[in-house]
């Protein structure tokens, strides 16, 4: 199949998902065209199937907004001309979806027709897209869509409540490549350039939005630390960081506490941290979760949003409410404080992720594919 695939290039969730799915189909034998404002970051363009497009929005300084929706779906309308794609898939509703339906509509007046496939993330439901400045168009690109997925059962109940949907909603959760995460034994292994040798090491990876509750992560640390030698590694960058910095000064832990900002070597932290933390107020399903146990790692969450489908109670981690840190944090104690208990945690973590391998979850989109583009 020809592929056209539309997502935010960042760091962002919704942009690696999309990314390891087009690498993954383009590994399989489908021609994969990435179309965005600019380089995916976990895009690896060394395959003859896998083709970058950018969209440019020229500055033009009577637009107080550049209009990046009119340069998405005239690309698109160009890249489906030129390359003969076969099907849209396009990640976060907002504007993608949007822009997606107008392009439909340009080659529609060229006779050409093309499915779109719509997955919803999260933020741009629960979140943005839940906005009254928002809501119709969301609505509206969403009913247009001619496929919609959701990476999780909570999130399909959530749009179904905010928005006014008569579309199926498939729910295909998000995935992780589990083949990868073999440490290279050339590879040294930083853990102890980290961490003394007593210390467990916690980690928390995240874009620093007030959403994932960093205060949190800091006091949920803060009260480890008072229980055992601890090292904190805070992976990303956003709004809350520096107030983080400011926090960790206060409670006296700063020597305790890395900030290594944006980071592409998350792989490495991850396969010597021995606790993921993801006290976020919500989250539609929480990759950075599963990043962490498919390096068995356990988790340590809140229990809101689509967290529980990911992280199981008691076998992978622990799922407080929102704010609950004291309960984060005794629970992160039980997990860490007994060798043989956080073994058992981390071989748990590893086999729940397992259920999300790549493998299992790509045939469920390339199905929803063919039979978007037999419809045509
Ligand atoms: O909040 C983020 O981390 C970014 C956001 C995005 O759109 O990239 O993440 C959303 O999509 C991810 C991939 O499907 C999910 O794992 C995150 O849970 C979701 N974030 C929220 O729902 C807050």
């Amino acid at each position: 199949m020809k592929i056209a695939i539309v997502c935010y290039p960042t760091f962002g969730g919704s942009g690696v998902v999309a990314t390891e799915l087009g690498l993954e189909l383009a590994r399989l034998g489908h021609e994969v065209h990435f179309i965005t404002y600019s380089q995916p970051v976990r895009l690896a363009l060394l395959n003859p199937n896998v083709h970058y497009h950018e969209v440019n929005v020229p500055e033009y300084p009577l637009f107080h907004y550049q209009p990046y929706e009119l340069a998405l779906s005239s690309k698109l309308v160009d890249m489906v001309k030129l390359y003969k794609i076969e099907v849209l898939h396009v990640h976060y509703a907002i504007p993608h979806a949007y822009a997606g339906y107008m392009a439909k509509q340009m080659l529609k007046d060229e006779g050409i027709e093309i499915p779109m496939v719509t997955t919803l993330h999260g933020t741009d439901i629960t979140l943005v897209g839940n906005h009254p400045f928002y809501k119709p168009a969301v609505s509206f690109s969403i009913n247009k869509s001619d496929v919609v997925t959701s990476v999780s059962q909570s999130l399909k109940d959530d749009t179904y409540k905010l928005f006014n949907i008569k579309k199926d909603i498939h729910v295909i959760p998000n995935f992780i490549e589990l083949d990868k995460n073999i440490q290279d034994p050339n590879i040294p292994c930083h853990r102890s350039v980290m961490a003394k040798g007593d210390e467990r090491i916690i980690t928390h990876i995240s874009n620093f939005r007030k959403v994932k509750r960093i205060p949190d992560v800091i006091k949920i640390f803060h009260k480890i630390q008072q229980g055992i030698p601890a090292k904190l590694m805070m992976v990303g960058d956003g709004p809350e960081k520096e107030k983080a910095e400011y926090l960790c000064q206060e409670l006296g832990i700063t020597d305790k506490v890395i900030f290594f900002g944006n980071s592409n070597e998350i792989d490495k932290i991850l396969s010597y941290t021995d606790l993921f933390l993801l006290p976020s107020e919500t989250e539609s399903f929480g990759l950075a979760a599963l990043e962490a146990m498919a390096w068995g790692v356990p988790v340590i969450s809140s229990n809101s949003g689509g967290l529980s489908e990911v992280n199981f109670e008691g076998i992978s981690g622990y799922l407080s409410d929102v704010g609950n840190t004291d309960e984060m944090a005794e629970n992160a104690l039980k997990i860490l404080k007994d060798n043989s208990v956080l073994l058992k945690f981390k071989e748990n973590a590893l086999s729940v992720a397992k259920k999300f391998d790549i493998k299992n979850i790509l045939p469920l989109y390339v199905d929803l594919y063919q039979k978007a583009i037999k419809k045509y």
